[in-house]
């Protein structure tokens, strides 16, 4: 039986890559800001029309990084949601700040950018909405909020690499942006992150953060941790950029294709385009409500037939265990979010996923 899985990692051609690492074999600089290194940031930059990159080792270390540069008290509070992956909360958490959960919204599944204002507090000291499945949040409303309160914004664009609003890349928005380029991304370095932002300020701390605080051989200036990107995974990005806006288009007709089969059938709930918005077409998530089978049911018969889809994002952040002590903590609180949580699907999507295997998924949800 054909196995499909949630999805599958983008890669250049086996003699490209080769050819793009011949030079380490060369050099033996593996690591440590090398040539790959700067040649991706340079080239990140110019994509993505944004002053500064800083390359990560994973997007989960990136999160972690800049919130902890933006240097928020002890214990402040940070708004944002339990509709993504547990990387969002934990970065959070691990820095000594309690998340406070704001509801989604029922269109695009991101903050609802309605319900922050009754959430702030004297303690609050940033927003961390997310731009989940690559939808983006409302920028506009989230720039006024945070303006009017004075609160700092960073967004998890883990999963919103090159889409864009108005023409403005997901990199542009907020105080920082942070990417994930994991293998499972529109856009992959093996594992890897960034950190996008206007603040020069903000460099060299990040920089200071990621390399253990050295500055030379005989300088560290600040306790800093590792989280840097070695050569290849960003010999990886390199050679992936080169066929971004390929593979995107591919993506785009998966997602076609889908549509064409599932959408205006009663109990199944697609998410909308979004109005102005540039899609990657990161992922395909599909609510089942009122269908003649449940989210749970449908994810079985899928498995029996080798198909894997995934529940992403079930459970909620603010209902695992690990955050049981969390006074904000329980998916009551979050309710349009945990509706959702128990009834989406994530079906198959990647680049090479034929539109036949498409045709068949949905004849087995329909059926
Ligand atoms: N914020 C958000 C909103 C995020 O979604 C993520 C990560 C982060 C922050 C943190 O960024 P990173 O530190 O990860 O850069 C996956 C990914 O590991 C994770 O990166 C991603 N979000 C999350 C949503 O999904 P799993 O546990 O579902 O991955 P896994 O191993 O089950 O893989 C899913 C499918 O991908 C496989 O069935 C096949 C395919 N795959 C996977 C791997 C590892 C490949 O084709 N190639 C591969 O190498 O977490």
């Amino acid at each position: 039986m054909k196995q499909i899985l949630v999805t599958r990692s983008s890669m250049p051609d086996y003699e490209e890559y080769c050819e793009e690492i011949k030079k380490l074999w060369d050099s033996h600089w593996l690591t440590n800001m090398g040539v790959e290194h700067e040649m991706l940031q340079q080239e990140l930059e110019r994509f993505l029309g944004c002053p500064h990159v800083v390359l990560y080792t994973n997007g989960h270390l990136a999160l972690e990084n800049v919130i902890a540069a933006m240097q928020f008290p002890e214990g402040a509070e940070v708004i944002t949601t339990p509709f993504t992956f547990v990387s969002t909360t934990h970065a959070i958490v691990r820095n000594g700040l309690t998340p406070v959960f704001c509801d989604v919204n029922p269109e695009d599944y991101t903050i609802d950018a309605d319900k922050i204002e009754s959430l702030i507090t004297d303690k609050t000291a940033a927003i961390v909405p997310v731009h989940v499945y690559g939808n983006m949040c409302d920028v506009e409303k989230i720039a006024a909020i945070a303006k009017k309160y004075n609160l700092k914004v960073i967004y998890d664009a883990a999963h919103a690499f090159a889409v864009k609003y108005k023409g403005i890349s997901s990199a542009n928005f907020g105080d920082a942006s942070m990417f994930s380029f994991h293998a499972t991304k529109v856009f992959n370095t093996i594992e890897g992150g960034a950190v996008c932002f206007p603040n020069d300020a903000l460099v060299g701390t990040l920089n200071d953060m990621k390399n253990f605080g050295i500055r030379g051989p005989e300088s560290c200036v600040f306790v800093g941790g590792n989280a840097k990107m070695n050569e290849f995974q960003a010999a990886m990005g390199v050679c992936n950029l080169r066929h971004l806006d390929r593979e995107i288009g591919k993506r785009k007709l998966v997602m076609e294709q889908y549509w064409s089969h599932l959408d205006g059938v009663p109990g199944i709930r697609l998410c909308k385009p979004q109005r102005d918005v540039t899609p990657n077409y990161a992922y395909f998530p599909v609510v089942f409500d009122g269908f003649g089978a449940t989210r749970d049911e449908i994810f079985e018969r899928l498995e029996k037939h080798g198909i894997t889809a995934r529940k992403y994002f079930y459970p909620l952040t603010n209902s695992f265990e690990c955050y049981a002590d969390l006074p904000t903590a329980g998916k009551e609180k979050t309710p349009v979010a945990a509706f959702l949580a128990d009834r989406v699907l994530t079906l198959p999507i990647y680049a090479d996923l034929a539109l036949e295997d498409v045709d068949r998924i949905c004849e087995i949800v329909l059926s």
